[in-house]
Order: C-alpha cells, then sequence, then structure tokens
C-alpha cells in the first residue's frame, strides 16, 4: 500500500482500564479537539474518522479484584472488539489510526494488524511495557502491551493477548528511559531491541529512528507504530499519566515520526499506527492532544512547505 492510494481510519478507543486512572478515557476527544482534522488536511492525508469504539467504562465495572492484572477480563473484551475492527479496516484496505485510551489498547491494534501477515513493531515511549502479570508493580495492564503480544511470561496462556505473526526481532523500542527491574532482565534477555534516551543522545533521534525502521520491517510486510505521549518530555507533553523526566522534545518527536513518514513514501510499510496515553484531565489546556495531533500527522508525511 502507498500512502497515496491507502486512506486513514481514524478510530477512537475511550478506555482507561489498563491505567486505572480517570481522563485518559477523554483522549480520543482531546486529540481531535487538539486539531487532529485540520493537520491530517494540511499533510494531505485521505482519511475518514470512523468514530469511537463503546469499551467498558470504570464506571460499568467493579472495582477489580485482581490485583496482578486489573480489569482484565474488560480489557479481554476491549482487545478482541479493537482487533476485529483493526483487521476489517485493514482488510478493506485503510491504515488505521488508532486514537487511545491507555496503551492496553496496543494490544487490540497490534493483534487486529498482525493477522494478515508479518508485522514489526515500534514502540516509542518511556517505558517498556514489558511486564507481566506476575512482574508488574502496578497491576495495571498498559504496563503489559508489549509483552502480551509477544506471548510472553503469563500472556502464553492468554491467546487472546497476544500478536500473531510479531517476532521479538522485529519489535523495537525507542527512547525508553523507566524500566522495571524484571522489566529490564527479561529485555535484555530477549531479540528485542531496545534503544535509550542514553542512544539518542549520541547519535541523535534520526539516526536512532532509521535503524529502527530498517530492524522493525526486516524480512516482515509491514511495521505497527506505537506513539506513547510519555515519550515525550513532561515539560513538552504533561497531560499523561506516568511522566518521566528526560524525555525526547516535541522537535525530536516530530523527527522521529517524519523518518517513519518518509520509509513509508518509499517502501509502503506503515500498517498501523495508535497515539495512546493522552490524559486531558492532567494536561496544561490540551497541550498534550495538540502535539499527539501534530505527531499523528507527520507520521503520515506532514510537511511544512
Ligand atoms: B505506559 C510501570 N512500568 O508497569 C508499570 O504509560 C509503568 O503505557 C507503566 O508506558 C507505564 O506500572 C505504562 C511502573
Ligand atoms: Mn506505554
Ligand atoms: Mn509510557
Ligand atoms: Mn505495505
Amino acid at each position: 500500500h502507498s500512502r497515496s492510494v491507502s486512506p486513514v481510519a481514524v478510530l477512537g478507543v475511550p478506555f482507561a482500564l489498563g491505567a486505572d486512572r480517570r481522563g485518559v478515557d477523554m483522549g480520543p476527544s482531546a486529540i481531535r479537539y487538539g486539531g487532529l482534522t485540520a493537520a491530517l488536511d494540511t499533510a494531505g492525508v485521505d482519511y475518514t474518522d470512523v468514530g469511537d469504539l463503546s469499551p467498558p467504562t470504570l464506571q460499568s465495572q467493579p472495582v477489580s479484584d485482581d490485583d496482578s492484572a486489573k480489569y482484565l477480563d474488560a480489557i479481554a473484551e476491549m482487545t478482541g472488539t479493537l482487533a476485529d475492527r483493526v483487521a476489517t479496516e485493514i482488510a478493506d484496505g485503510s491504515v488505521p489510526l488508532v486514537l487511545g485510551g491507555d496503551h492496553s489498547i496496543a494490544m487490540g491494534t497490534m493483534r487486529g494488524a498482525a493477522q494478515s501477515s508479518e508485522l514489526g513493531v515500534i514502540w516509542f515511549d518511556a517505558h517498556g511495557d514489558y511486564n507481566t502479570p506476575t512482574t508488574s508493580p502496578s497491576g495495571n495492564v498498559h504496563g503489559m502491551p508489549l509483552a502480551a503480544a509477544h506471548g510472553y511470561g503469563d500472556f502464553a496462556e492468554m491467546p487472546w493477548a497476544t500478536a500473531p505473526n510479531v517476532a521479538e526481532e522485529n519489535t523495537v523500542i525507542v527512547g525508553a528511559r523507566s524500566l522495571d527491574a524484571d522489566e529490564r532482565a527479561v529485555l535484555r534477555k530477549s531479540d528485542i531491541s531496545v534503544f535509550t534516551m542514553a542512544d539518542i543522545d549520541k547519535r541523535g533521534i534520526g539516526p536512532v529512528t532509521d535503524e529502527a525502521l530498517d530492524i522493525a520491517t526486516d524480512g516482515v510486510d509491514d511495521i505497527h507504530v506505537s506513539l506513547d505521549l510519555d515519550w515525550l518530555d513532561p515539560d513538552d507533553a504533561p497531560g499523561v499519566g506516568t511522566p518521566v523526566p528526560g524525555g525526547v522534545t516535541y522537535r525530536e518527536a516530530h523527527t522521529a515520526m517524519e523518518r517513519v513518514a518518509d520509509r513509508d513514501a518509499a517502501e509502503s510499510v506503515l500498517r498501523s499506527l495508535d497515539v495512546v496515553e493522552v490524559n486531558p484531565i492532567l494536561d496544561q489546556r490540551n497541550t498534550t492532544g495538540e502535539r499527539a495531533a501534530e505527531l499523528a500527522a507527520s507520521a503520515f508525511g506532514k510537511r511544512i512547505l
């Protein structure tokens, strides 16, 4: 697929149960209000906003009694619905742009996007999101979606959570700066590539993103890109639930998305994108919603001139 012929399908997933925190379910609204359609228009992107899913809400759930992986039944329901929808949009020739919601929604996007054939993944995040119910310090499933996709650990027993056709060798984390002890040990042993903030400092975000694209696309058809807004420094993107100082600047984040767009223009590699963890309750006048909108458009080829 090439950008000129593949329309983008904007799909909101107002979901907060993976973060166990109100506000992140308003992310899709905040990103749209932040100027998403204007930014996509400027980018010359052919898109349709297909609206929001209606996943389970915090107010519809009894407080979770599973401290190791909170609200897992509701998360399974959301994952199944989203995976089916993403797979359908891709089969119809679209590239889904999925607006979160907390990062647990990426389990659904990846599961749907990986139905058709092998898929690489690039994970732009302060965190590794490689916990399992056994290792998680919080029990919040938004810290687990990448481990779930690979069927790692406890997730080997949860086929609904996994993404078929996603190999560790084609999975790349970019910008990590907060890994839990168990996550760190697992990632070091794995075939997943992790570029930390130190790598970005040394080499620059452009070369690091280009290498991430090389690894993610090696021998596979397409990639999924997952953009957690806490990847950015909290000074630039304050509206997130788990901020970590020392992140990339807004400008560096643009450079990364532009490299994704450049590769896609040349080789047609982008199968799906999600933009997650925007929490307007924690934000300063929707700054983070606006940043998310502009960065999404950059991934689809927004140009200034
Ligand atoms: B996010 C933490 N590792 O598991 C955990 O925002 C934070 O999707 C997870 O990257 C952050 O609770 C999840 C401490
Ligand atoms: Mn994340
Ligand atoms: Mn994160
Ligand atoms: Mn392709």
